[in-house]
């Protein structure tokens, strides 16, 4: 009955950095060919959505819808949309595929030429949004914009997933859980009976831990400043945790002596170049990888003595935890319905579009890993 049609529905909107968001009539207008209007259903809130209201993301524009970690149902589609139809189940895609890019047709890639991660272009493939307010048009982010009853979404970004997920828990797969997940089983390929260690016990610290135990690996040591976090972490799966205060001498050399020389993979989940140097020294000189998964400030620098990598060692990174969004994101979903893993323990707080900004304040104090917004 609304296909066709501009939907007036709530959305909460973000006006600048430093403001609260706002709940606000807006408008979303149908989808043009190769769109797809979503009816979102469940949201996550994602450090990356803070990382624009903090105004660490200098080129982002506003007004702007924000969230990009969702799930929802299709109501309708735009002209030539072969794949989707009203009623399927899908996540939202941060990253695109389009299918014919160099990196959608490598294998060893899975970024798309058509991501809107950075410098931020904030509209749809056609440089356009379907989405205003008071007259005004307002901005996408991510390719996503999921903290509204309704989106407009390219196909390229658009997973259909099993008719009977809980959206209300896959909505993770849209970004959290998949980036540290897939950052121990895809980029890392951890392997069964290996030794790792997680800095950072946060979301996506917490799911790259929930990775190397998928993976079967031996010992799983996660490594963070706030003690608070160890009991989640040994119940998904951490044998040791640390706290680097507790030791006078640097953590890489504890580490080292815990794990016969050496760690055989460590992952950086925090955005601190100096971590990211003590993760790649924790690892072994001859055998060890390290994967770079925190975002750090635009103008810092990783400092790299040549002899690290020389000797063997290799440093590596992924967005997304190396997954090809279309392709892996169904496949993801399977194994969740096969219960190869669980999400529940990363939601810690469940809450209402309305009550957003309380979300933000939670994951500001640190108080959350996960809140779920439902819709
Ligand atoms: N040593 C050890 N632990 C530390 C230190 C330190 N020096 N500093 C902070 N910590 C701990 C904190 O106590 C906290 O427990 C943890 O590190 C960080 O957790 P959170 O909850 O702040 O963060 P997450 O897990 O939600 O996400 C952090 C990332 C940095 C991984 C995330 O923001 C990010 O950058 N993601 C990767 C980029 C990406 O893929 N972006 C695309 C869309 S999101
Ligand atoms: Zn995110």
């Amino acid at each position: 009955a609304t296909a066709g049609k501009v939907i007036n529905c709530k959305a909460a909107i973000a006006w600048g950095p430093k403001q609260p968001l706002t709940i606000e009539d807006i408008e979303v207008a149908p989808p043009k060919a190769h769109e797809v209007r979503v009816k979102i259903v469940a949201t996550g809130i994602c450090r990356s959505d803070d990382h624009v209201l903090s105004g660490a993301i200098s080129d982002m524009k506003f007004p702007a819808i924000l969230g990009h970690e969702g799930a929802g149902i299709v109501e309708s589609v735009g002209e030539g949309v072969k794949n989707l139809k009203p009623g399927d189940k899908v996540i939202p895609l941060f990253v695109p595929q389009c299918g014919e890019c160099r990196c959608c047709t490598n294998s060893r890639s899975n970024l798309c030429d058509k991501h809107d991660i950075g410098p931020y272009i904030g509209l749809l493939l056609d440089r356009t949004s379907r989405f205003t307010c008071k007259g005004k048009p307002v901005y996408n982010f991510l390719s996503t914009s999921t903290f509204t009853e309704y989106t407009v979404l390219d196909e390229i970004c658009v997973a259909k997933i099993d008719d009977n997920a809980p959206l209300e828990k896959v909505c993770l797969i849209g970004c959290g859980f998949s980036t540290g997940y897939g950052s121990a089983v895809n980029t890392a390929k951890v392997e069964p009976g290996s030794s790792c260690a997680v800095f950072g016990l946060g979301g996506v610290g917490l799911s790259v831990l929930i990775g190397c135990k998928v993976a079967g690996a031996a010992k799983i040591i996660g490594v963070d400043t706030n003690p608070d976090k160890f009991a989640k972490a040994k119940e998904l799966g951490a044998t040791d945790c640390i706290n680097p205060n507790d030791y006078k001498e640097p953590i890489h050399e504890v580490l080292a002596k815990m794990s016969d020389g050496g760690l055989d993979y460590t992952f950086e989940c925090i955005g601190n170049t100096k971590v990211m140097e003590s993760a790649l020294l924790a690892t072994h000189f001859g055998c060890g990888t390290s994967v770079i998964v925190g975002l750090a400030p635009a103008s810092a620098r990783v400092s790299v003595d040549p002899m690290e990598m020389l000797t063997g060692r290799t440093l590596k990174g992924a967005l997304f935890g190396g997954w090809k969004s279309r392709d892996d994101v169904p496949k993801l979903v399977a194994d969740f319905m096969a219960k190869k893993f669980n999400l529940d323990g990363l939601i810690t707080h469940r809450s209402t579009l309305d009550k957003i900004n309380e979300g933000f304040d939670l994951l500001r104090k640190g108080d959350s890993i996960r809140t779920i917004l439902q819709i």
